[in-house]
């Protein structure tokens, strides 16, 4: 029988918990890699510089308004600027830096001819991060279409999977001797179906307007589905070439991940939890992991558009198994029935949190959840976290006599790496976590409104200033956990 320990005693082994008596409370794997993430339109600028092409991101900013007027022409100016900023990563002890490749600055007609000083970039920002002790992850793809290639069709089109098979082996050929860790495509869901459905709408005149992104109209978001399905053809090829050229590093898909919790415990919102869940989740968790479409998700969009998918192509998919997981993770979805909600008879409800974060609810259980969730459902794959943080808005973010104390940042990354810490404890195979971002950048539609940065970017000057977050962070690296 176990003797109930004295409260004295209790105190004791408490307080040797603490860092100060053995170590951080929350201790992490000695394996374990602490990162940061960014994306090439977010942070590089130089967006018509030594020969690099449009991307279509430089088409919505710069002709299509997209962006309030603002565009990513310069950004943070990364390509100019990226010694500095490694050598501030190093400062920061981040281990693994993931920044992602302009298609169109390697390629600028999307196919055909190399750029070789686009490809020289990449080359000096993968040295000057080994030289630092910085391992690069690489993303292949984060949203910048070569504005040539939609010109020909672009996602929707069966070619593009051999346009993008022919990139990544450009980029597999000229870093895969540096560089260890690829990941295809960043955030399937948000990007292939929410983002480009969303724009889809807004432009052609026959497409009525879609009301709210993740609100989509079902007809509207079943025709995306075909970008989707040649997004995970375009991967699966991606694996097989990266594997056929004998390199022998590890590559993998970042997804967007966002557990759909039924608002009441009725059978209709428990219903409706499960089709939002197939629509973000494992309409894309299962053809990666899997190698198979769920059949629910199949048929809801099979009802209104032709998905694209061809004989063969699911084969091809499930031969090739990614060596990890991506996962990005900042908000749960609550979901309830809604009969007659254009958007598959689902809704979900407003964030009523009190300090409001840009991506949605704070609650990190849902990590936990979700880690949990794909552990047990996908047969324990190894999984890093690519992305997780936070956007508050300007009070957070306010300089102040040189400093920045973003007291929600703090938190937030502090409780989902304590849930993450939770995960591993219970079995969960996660070797990584980067945080979005290193430095404020450039939010896409929202321009330099939203920061997300651990460190502050004075847009007007380049000038880069650490917030509190980012001490935290330091030291979080430094001591592998922390109380
Ligand atoms: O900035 C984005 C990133 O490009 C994709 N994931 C979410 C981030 C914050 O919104």
């Amino acid at each position: 029988m176990r003797r109930r320990q004295s409260p004295a005693i209790a105190a004791i082994v408490l307080s040797c918990a603490s860092f100060a008596c053995s170590g951080p409370t929350f201790t992490f794997p000695e394996d374990f890699v602490w990162g940061t993430a960014t994306a090439a339109y977010q942070v590089e600028g130089a967006w018509n510089e030594d020969g690099k092409g449009r991307s279509v991101w430089d088409t919505y900013t710069n002709d299509l308004n997209l962006a309030g007027g603002e565009t990513a022409n310069v950004a943070i100016d990364q390509y100019h600027r990226y010694r500095e900023d490694v050598a501030l990563l190093k400062a920061m002890g981040i281990q693994s830096y993931r920044f992602s490749v302009a298609w169109a600055r390697v390629l600028p007609e999307g196919t055909g001819e190399v750029n070789p000083a686009g490809l020289d970039y990449y080359s000096r920002l993968v040295d000057e991060l080994l030289a630092a002790g910085i391992e690069p992850a690489v993303t292949l793809y984060h949203w910048d279409l070569p504005q040539a290639l939609a010109d020909r069709g672009g996602w929707r089109t069966r070619e593009s999977v051999e346009w993008f098979n022919e990139y990544a082996r450009i980029m597999f050929e000229a870093l895969g001797d540096r560089v260890g860790t690829w990941i295809t495509f960043n955030e399937p869901y948000i990007d292939a179906i929410i983002i480009e459905g969303s724009i889809r709408a807004a432009l052609d005149p026959n497409i009525d307007p879609v009301p709210e992104p993740f609100a989509m109209r079902a007809e509207v978001q079943a025709g995306q589905a075909i970008v989707s399905h040649h997004w995970m053809l375009a991967h699966a090829r991606a694996i097989e070439t990266y594997r056929s050229l004998g390199l022998d590093g590890n590559i993998g898909i970042t997804l967007s991940v966002s557990p759909a919790y039924p608002a009441t415990d009725s059978d209709d919102d428990a219903a409706a939890a499960t089709i939002a869940d197939g629509l973000h989740n494992r309409w894309f968790l299962d053809p990666v992991l899997k190698g198979t479409y769920p059949e629910d998700v199949r048929a809801l969009y099979s009802a209104h558009a032709d998905v694209g998918i061809r004989d063969g192509d699911m084969e091809v998919i499930a031969a090739n198994r990614a060596d990890f997981l991506g996962v990005n993770y900042y908000s749960p979805t609550r979901v309830r029935a809604e009969p007659e909600s254009a958007h598959f008879g689902i809704a979900s409800l407003p964030n009523s949190d009190e300090q409001p974060a840009f991506n949605g609810e704070v609650y990190p259980d849902g990590l936990y959840d979700l880690l949990m969730r794909i552990d047990r459902d996908y047969g324990k794959p190894l999984i890093y976290i690519t992305e997780n943080g936070a956007g508050f808005g300007p009070e957070d973010d306010r300089l102040i006599d040189g400093e920045v104390h973003d007291v929600l940042r703090r938190d937030y990354i502090r409780r989902h790496l304590i849930a993450a810490h939770r995960a591993i404890q219970d079995g969960v195979n996660l070797q990584r976590y980067y945080l979005w971002s290193c430095f404020d950048n450039f939010e896409w539609i929202w321009g330099t409104t939203r920061r997300f940065g651990l460190v502050y970017v004075d847009f007007e000057t380049q000038e880069r200033i650490w917030k509190d977050s980012a001490h935290d962070f330091q030291s979080y690296i430094r001591d592998n956990g922390f109380n």
